[in-house]
């Protein structure tokens, strides 16, 4: 980046919000230029939140330079380059859209919106702004586990052969107490959906990713399966302190789906956070007429894979420790075997999007594609409140 006077400078990030997402992203930006040789200086100039005392805190805390509580004001600012928004979904559009109005790159946290019309908005908008050079992307870091881009690549590379089936799940458990008391993430007005939106875009993200194609059909049924909470004594998007009185669920508990792939493959989604035991449980399997390939997002340092051309009395899944130089993101971090972590994926996250920018070229996810996980979400509510009928992700033109 270079200022007014042709000088070099870094690129100035500005953060709107501080919850769980705005930590990891926090992680993300003081790592990346540490670990890796990124062609653009980066700078973490300003945090900005609606409580000035508690946005104070956090950016002394995760290391921002300044914090604000006018988002608008901040876009504004000719220094800063770069808009990272970690809100919940609800003001995910109107920011992001002026954002890229007043030429700021964006990044914005998954699902890219609460509805389809916000998300075309938000194409829209990046379409506009592309044209000045600006850049946007989804925040999808599970497609940044070096092993998830490891089993991409091989995919690709015909490891599989033809992909015929897929099965994919998020699992996580924090909602079985029913006394567990309401959060953002459980009231449509703020989240969107529940389950569905939150951790099922990102297995509908990975599906899409892992195997090039796009989910084209689905058929599906949402649940809720404690209606009510205890009202929380203090916003969170996660379990927090119950207060007094309860409150309406508004959002599915878990949903679970079929999906039509565009080559023609079938994959079972399944999004809950009612499987008892399973903390933060992603998994995905990929099955062809040559092999198989499995992620496990509990065991993220490794891959499993089923070579069906090995010889009969040798077939068997073989565990690939992705922890080698050779593996996408490896080489700037440990010595050959060790390992990585959660929050490695959203360092990734930033190092290719400040090259993206630096290369001029398009970042993905790109807003298109999550405005195509958008259709998916909103095609499942569409068949769950449809018998489970058969959804298009793609609403067809009218006829003329
Ligand atoms: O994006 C996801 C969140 O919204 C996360 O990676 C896991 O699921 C943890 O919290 C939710």
């Amino acid at each position: 980046m270079s200022d007014g006077n042709g000088a070099r400078r870094p690129l100035r990030v500005a953060m709107i919000g501080y919850g769980f997402m705005g930590a990891t992203h926090s992680v993300g930006w003081r790592q990346a230029p540490h670990v890796f040789d990124l062609p653009e200086g980066v700078e973490m100039a300003v945090l900005v939140g609606r409580r000035p005392d508690a946005v104070a805190d956090a950016a002394a805390h995760w290391g921002w330079a300044e914090s604000a509580t006018d988002w608008r004001e901040v876009i504004g600012r000719p220094d800063i380059d770069i808009v990272d928004i970690v809100t919940p979904g609800d003001a995910h559009a109107e920011i992001a859209i002026a954002a890229l109005d007043a030429g700021k790159h964006v990044l914005c946290e998954k699902p890219l919106a609460n509805s389809v019309a916000e998300a075309e908005a938000m194409l829209a908008a990046a379409e506009r702004a592309a044209g000045r050079g600006a850049k946007a992307m989804v925040g999808f870091t599970y497609r940044r586990v070096p092993a998830v881009t490891f089993l991409r690549d091989l995919i690709a590379q015909g490891a599989v052969g033809t992909v015929q089936q897929v099965r994919a799940a998020y699992r996580q458990d924090w909602l079985v107490d029913p006394q567990a008391p309401m959060a953002w993430r459980l009231q449509k007005e703020h989240a969107g959906s529940g389950a569905l939106g939150d951790i099922g875009a990102h297995i509908i993200d990975m599906t899409q990713f892992v195997t090039g194609q796009r989910v084209e059909a689905v058929s599906g049924t949402v649940e809720t399966i404690v209606t009510q909470r205890p009202r929380a004594a203090a916003a969170s998007g996660f379990t927090g302190t119950a207060g007094e009185g309860y409150d309406e669920v508004t959002v599915d508990d878990a949903a679970i789906f079929t999906g039509r792939l565009s080559g023609g493959a079938l994959v079972s989604f399944e999004a809950t956070r009612f499987a008892t035991g399973r903390k933060n449980a992603l998994t995905i399997e990929v099955s062809g007429d040559r092999g198989a390939l499995v992620f496990d997002l509990e065991d993220l340092n490794s891959l499993q894979f089923y070579d069906r051309t090995a010889p009969a009395d040798r077939q068997g899944f073989t565990k690939i420790l992705v922890t080698e130089p050779q593996h996408p993101y490896l080489s700037s971090w440990w010595p050959a075997g060790h390992m990585l972590g959660y929050e490695h994926g959203f360092v990734h996250q930033v190092v290719d999007l400040v090259q993206a920018i630096h290369d001029d070229r398009q970042p993905h996810p790109s807003f298109a594609e999550g405005l195509s996980v958008q259709r998916v979400l909103a095609a499942v509510e569409r068949s769950a409140a449809n018998d489970s009928a058969w959804e298009r992700t793609e609403v067809p033109a009218l006829a003329t």
